[in-house]
């Protein structure tokens, strides 16, 4: 790959003239946030704030953001042309990730340059952001990965959960029992043991994609990672527990989770993925208590904005998780050996809520078997209420030509299913407060199968040139090939 870290891929963005340096003074209060979201509105720039509101001497002095928010900048990320089209990139993760890697353990590091330890430790050295006016906080975690180990099995899992800032040594942690740490949690409570957790901020584009996607349980993103990246990711061990983290991360935060409610502390709200506050309510979540800290010289902090809705443009999270969570899904569908599968895409605009498939039908209800079997694992708790389904003539990379299809191809009575009483993403700012309140960790959805293919009931006509639905009005291309060639006479240019 062109680079080895997040400070190399940072320097292959300022040759390409994709990042910009602020030199100006810039608030960690609310202005960078701001700042994330008018450049993802305007050019999608990636920065870093070099200057940074009461951050002039403390260990850590500078953030990075929005380094993974347009297609150019994923495929250089992939090492790919970067005029690569979004779907090329799904198939080239797919075709990476088949073949697990094993990561290398190195003696140490460029992370462990510094060491800070026991009351030394000081979260308030990192130029942490408020990043929006009503958020309960400063969110400490939001571009990041989690690392935690299985105490049965041993397997590590790493993943990208938010977390507030409470104190110098302590931050609040979303943690949900249906994401791949949950699992890891529910054993430690159950053996009234603290959870070690180590944190990496500053991990390169890779590692930040594979973290933020639904791998299986028993899966290390290790592996995928190394996988992708077609190297292995050189790793070291932490200080002060047995977790693995990358070598050339700029930040590592070691410590351990307490799982007994008591120990609970208020966290949120946050400005959540799909553009919204889900709810106002800050509500007591388990506490990543922090025990070491270890950083590059002069390390870069990282951050994101999560998610656009309806009113802003995509933001990184956004980009990456077409891609990756594309990849998964269509593995998904091939593990459920679902045939004619001819394209899988989420939107970017829309994180994880609505999934277009675009097959060649082969058989009376295969659209059902592709909905059912996206709703199946259990991150299809939180992926694809809306599943739309639509032969292969359609680009589903065109939301446009997929409403043509739903127009031209659906009787809604029976090629629109509604499954009601559905689990579904908690943070879904459709799903009502009260009801979040009253199921806690889980949403609600009614789940829907738009079903745009033809209906393949229909009878075989001879005036449908022996097809069986109304043939294309289109003129064909022997004769368009003719009048192409008189063009220029036509007096067109
Ligand atoms: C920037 C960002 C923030 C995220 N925050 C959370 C979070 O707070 N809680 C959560 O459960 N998932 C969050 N996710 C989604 C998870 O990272 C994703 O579901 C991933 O699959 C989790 O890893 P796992 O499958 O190993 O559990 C976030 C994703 C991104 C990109
Ligand atoms: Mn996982």
């Amino acid at each position: 790959m062109e680079y080895n870290d997040l400070r190399d891929f940072l320097r292959l963005l300022e040759e390409k003239n994709e990042l910009i340096r602020i030199r100006q003074l810039v608030d960690w209060d609310i202005e960078l946030g701001a700042i994330s979201q008018e450049s993802i509105n305007r050019i999608g720039a990636a920065f870093i704030c070099e200057n940074i509101k009461d951050y002039g001497n403390t260990s850590c002095k500078r953030v990075a953001m929005n380094y993974l928010g347009n297609w150019r900048r994923i495929a250089l990320a992939l090492g790919m042309n970067q005029d690569a089209h979004p779907r090329e990139m799904v198939h080239e993760w797919r075709r990476r990730h088949k073949e697990l890697i094993k990561p290398v353990l190195l003696e140490t590091g460029p992370c462990k340059e510094n060491v800070v330890k026991g009351k030394d430790v000081d979260l308030l050295q990192f130029p942490i952001p408020k990043l929006h006016a009503r958020d309960g906080g400063r969110y400490a975690l939001t571009w990041h990965i989690v690392v935690t180990r299985d105490p049965e099995s041993g397997w590590m899992n790493v993943g990208t959960y938010r977390g507030m800032l409470l104190d110098k040594q302590n931050i609040g942690m979303l943690l949900s029992p249906f994401q791949n740490w949950g699992i890891h949690a529910e054993k430690y409570l159950n053996r009234n043991m603290k959870m070690p957790v180590s944190v990496a901020l500053g991990v390169d584009p890779i590692t930040i994609m594979t973290s933020a996607t639904p791998y299986p349980a028993g899966i290390c993103e290790y592996d995928v990672i190394s996988a992708v990246r077609k190297e292995p990711i050189q790793l070291v061990k932490c200080e002060t527990n047995d977790l693995l983290v990358p070598a050339r991360a700029e930040i590592i935060l070691e410590g351990e989770i307490s799982l007994d409610s008591s120990t609970f502390r208020m966290e949120g709200p946050f400005g959540e993925y799909p553009g919204y506050y889900s709810s106002f309510d800050s509500t007591p979540k388990p506490v990543f208590n922090v025990k070491c800290i270890t950083f590059r010289d002069d390390p870069i902090f990282t951050s994101g904005l999560i998610g656009c809705g309806p009113h802003s443009k995509a933001a990184d999270c956004d980009y990456m998780g077409a891609v990756t969570l594309s990849a998964v899904t269509w593995d998904q569908l091939e593990l459920n050996r679902v045939p004619g599968v001819k394209d899988v895409w989420f939107d970017e605009d829309i994180w994880g809520t609505n999934v277009f498939v675009s097959i060649n039908k082969a058989y009376y209800g295969h659209p059902r078997q592709v909905a059912f079997a996206i709703w199946s694992p259990p991150s299809g708790v939180y992926v694809g209420k809306y599943v739309v389904v639509v032969d292969s003539d359609i680009d589903i990379h065109n939301p446009k030509k997929i409403w043509a299809a739903i127009a031209n191809r659906t009787n809604p009575s029976k090629d629109i299913v509604v499954i009601p009483h559905t689990g579904g993403g908690p943070l879904d700012p459709s799903v009502h407060p009260d009801i979040k309140m009253v199921t806690g960790k889980i949403g609600r959805w009614d789940r829907v199968l738009i079903d745009a293919t033809w209906d393949d009931t229909w009878e075989e006509r001879p005036e449908w040139g022996g097809i069986n639905h109304p043939p294309s009005c289109l003129s064909g291309e022997d004769e368009v090939q003719i009048v192409r060639k008189k063009w220029r006479q036509y007096g067109f240019i």
